[in-house]
């Protein structure tokens, strides 16, 4: 059985510059790339909203970026419009070695849901195909590396978790957005559902 290790949404508009800029996010790639090397089973993520997506504040009158609002049912942070399919933003940051991908992962392109997590919509329920994809390829266990650590990829490794894969977040490999507590949040949500928190490979 094999570790896949999946690079979350590691794309232009989560970098500083970008949209819904991650600080530091892309003091990560030189070691997301070197794990990409290594990697059995190598998967990367795209955060892929159509425009006017709905978790864009701008969808919701009087709303401004960072308010809370309720997108298909579900409330959760509402954010300045972001990976907008096709456009510069949504592209993967330049220097990360895409070229290494066996898989492609698009998410968030439902108009009226939001997909935080690699394995299913954030109703919880529609799945994005990911489980199939690892489990036909024989991996047993998931590393986790990108951004935003507090949002996408905790969301991605809670769910991996619970899916019965062993699962692992490579904290060097990550940066969070970390407003309001939320990364001492989600860190902890891992921490209690078997995630490893992993301190990466020794530089
Ligand atoms: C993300 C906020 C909105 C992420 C995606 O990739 O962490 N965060 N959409
Ligand atoms: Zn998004």
């Amino acid at each position: 059985m094999h570790e896949a290790l999946v690079v979350v949404d590691l794309q232009t508009d989560f970098c500083p510059g970008g949209a819904l800029a991650v600080p530091g996010g892309d003091a990560i790639v030189p070691l997301v790339n070197r794990l990409l090397g290594d990697a059995a089973v190598r998967v990367l993520t795209a955060d892929w909203h159509p425009p006017g997506h709905r978790s864009f504040a701008a969808a919701h009158a009087g709303k401004r970026p960072f308010d809370r609002g309720f997108v298909g049912g579900v409330e959760q942070v509402l954010w300045p419009e972001h990976c907008v399919q096709g456009t510069d933003g949504a592209a993967f940051h330049p220097r990360l070695r895409a070229d290494l991908a066996d898989m492609i992962l698009r998410k968030g392109f439902r108009p009226g849901l939001d997909s935080y997590s690699a394995f299913f919509e954030n109703d919880r329920i529609t799945p994005t195909g990911l489980k199939g994809y690892l489990t036909s390829r024989g991996v047993d266990a998931v590393a986790l590396v990108g951004l935003a650590l507090d949002v996408c990829v905790a969301a991605s490794a809670l769910d991996a978790a619970r899916l019965g894969f062993r699962t692992r977040v490579v904290l060097p490999g990550c940066r969070a957005i970390d407003r309001d507590g939320s990364l001492a949040k989600a860190l902890a949500a891992m921490r209690g559902a078997g995630v490893r928190l992993d301190d990466g490979p020794a530089t």
